[in-house]
């Protein structure tokens, strides 16, 4: 395939992805006898002491883009239907793949409850499979705990398993299906048990996000949880830009609420603030023993809770550090070596970066490149990328020479470095392509794709800055935090109107 062509490809498939629409995730059964499918962010009955905001001091929590788990009264217990099913859902827009979820909802709809309640799970499996629910982090009866053939039979596809057990703690909890490839599919939600009387200082906020990673191979929307190397990483089912920033009215006392269930540990990192880590998946830790920092390993079945006093206006990165958790479709982390050129290609997909041969032999003028391996033996050769993240569009490629000496024949003494290939001018590509290195990161914007109440405000081409594990915490002024409350309300997104700081020159 000739180099026009396959650009032309990828630019075709940026453009899809750019016209796609965002949605929710659904639910993908093609029907639904008696239950609803997508259940909408909906308060709790009136009874419910949090609906009123502030019975005890507690305010909800609030996990964006991810519904509340309803419920309703049965002679003093807390009655919940949980529902195991399968869900579409958009990680980015143009991205969507197939999950598993609860309730039409990937993570599922988040569980809040009070210290002290008595709480009954009406559990129908909608899966194709058998699984069960475990309440991590609960002291429940072992009948209770969702172990299967430990504690329980399998809920078959289409049978039904009731829990009911007391909640005696106060904290961050989750519940997840106990198959170890479900929970890599998505299926966990939080489980916040609300203290008696809020925990001082109280909080004005109060967050959740789910830490979540994937594995997906190019164009197959069904992840691959035998993976060891994941590809798309997610807070609360969305990658940045995606993920809905986490509003905050200057002056507020904020929390945070952290899981993690996946197969990597997350630094999770705040820009412009420091936090003190006031809650484990154990519960609350007494104030003589919190830490400040600014970044919290939330590991593997791990809860972290933090707060701060949002004193800072702004709109600050809340991130994990991992540099790989930062980016989205990694296309590959082995090759290819060379730039596309005479008989060389690149910007291919993982199977190929990962040596996956399906044509040819390795060594091939097709796949040689692809094996990130250069074969010394011809000018086209060049210390280049493995070319993660995204690749950015070249309108006419340029065919130039690559400097005889580049990365061969220099040695340099031990404990001595050498200057190379410095840049100077942004516009030559040619030269820039001769860099060994280079490309390394790459931007993307979608600001008008991923426009949300809630992005109100941020400046063009913010857009560029989220991938992966990413998302923000806004700090705003009084004046503009009700204003984009206003929007949150009314359901207004309109993304931010002129070009990005500093890229008059590009071209769209
Ligand atoms: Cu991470």
């Amino acid at each position: 395939m000739d180099n026009s062509r396959r650009n032309f490809l990828r630019r075709a498939s940026v453009i899809g992805a750019a016209g796609a629409l965002a949605a929710g995730s659904k639910v993908v059964h093609a029907q639904h006898e008696g239950h609803t499918a997508a259940q909408p962010l909906q308060a709790s009955p009136k009874s419910d002491s949090r609906a009123g905001g502030s019975i005890g001091g507690v305010v909800p929590v609030h996990v964006p883009g991810v519904p509340r788990l309803p419920w309703t009264l049965d002679g003093g217990v807390k009655v919940f239907h949980l529902i195991p099913e399968v869900v579409k859902m958009q990680l980015i827009p143009g991205k969507e793949i197939f999950a598993w979820g609860y309730n039409g909802s990937c993570p599922g709809p988040t569980v809040e409850v009070n210290e002290g309640d008595r709480v009954r799970f009406i559990v129908t499996n909608k899966l194709p499979e058998g699984t069960t629910v475990h309440w991590h982090g609960l002291e429940v009866p072992p009948a209770m705990d969702g172990v299967p053939f430990l504690n329980q039979p399998l809920i078959e596809p289409g049978g039904t398993f009731t829990y009911e057990f007391t909640v005696r703690q106060n904290g961050t909890f989750f519940y997840h299906s106990h198959m170890a490839m479900q929970e890599m599919m998505g299926m966990i939600g939080f489980f916040i048990i609300h203290p008696k009387k809020a925990h001082a200082p109280r909080v004005d906020k109060d967050f959740g996000i789910v830490l979540q990673e994937w594995a997906l191979l190019p164009n197959n929307p069904i992840p691959n949880t035998l993976a060891m190397e994941f590809n798309w990483l997610t807070i609360n089912g969305r990658a940045g830009p995606h993920a809905t920033p986490m509003l905050v009215r200057q002056g507020e006392r904020v929390r945070i609420r952290m899981i993690n269930m996946g197969m990597d540990h997350h630094p999770m990192h705040i820009h412009g603030n420091q936090f003190y880590v006031t809650g484990t998946e154990g519960g609350r830790i007494p104030e003589t023993a919190w830490f400040p920092g600014n970044t919290v390993l939330v590991g593997v079945a791990q809860a972290r809770d933090v707060e701060f006093d949002a004193v800072y206006p702004g709109d600050w990165m809340l991130h994990c550090h991992l540099p790989h958790h930062m980016m989205n479709q990694m296309v590959s982390m082995v090759g290819p070596m060379g730039h596309a050129g005479m008989g060389s290609q690149t910007g291919k997909g993982m199977e190929e970066g990962m040596g996956v041969v399906r044509q040819g032999h390795a060594l091939s003028e097709d796949l040689g490149p692809g094996m990130g391996r250069g074969m010394g033996m011809t000018t086209q050769e060049r210390n280049v990328s493995n070319m993660v993240g995204p690749q950015e569009q070249h309108e006419g490629h340029t065919q130039q020479q690559p400097s005889p000496n580049q990365g061969k024949g220099t040695e340099v003494q031990p404990g001595q470095t050498e200057r190379v290939g410095q840049v100077s001018n942004p516009d030559d590509e040619a030269r820039r392509k001769t860099v060994p290195g280079y490309p390394q990161d790459m931007v993307m914007f979608m600001d008008k794709e991923v426009a949300k109440p809630e992005t109100y405000g941020l400046p063009p081409g913010w857009s560029g800055s989220f991938m992966g594990m990413m998302t923000m915490v806004r700090v705003l002024p009084p004046d503009l935090y009700d204003e984009v409350m206003r929007r949150v309300r009314e359901g207004i997104a309109e993304p931010p109107q002129g070009q990005p700081a500093g890229q008059q020159r590009k071209h769209e």
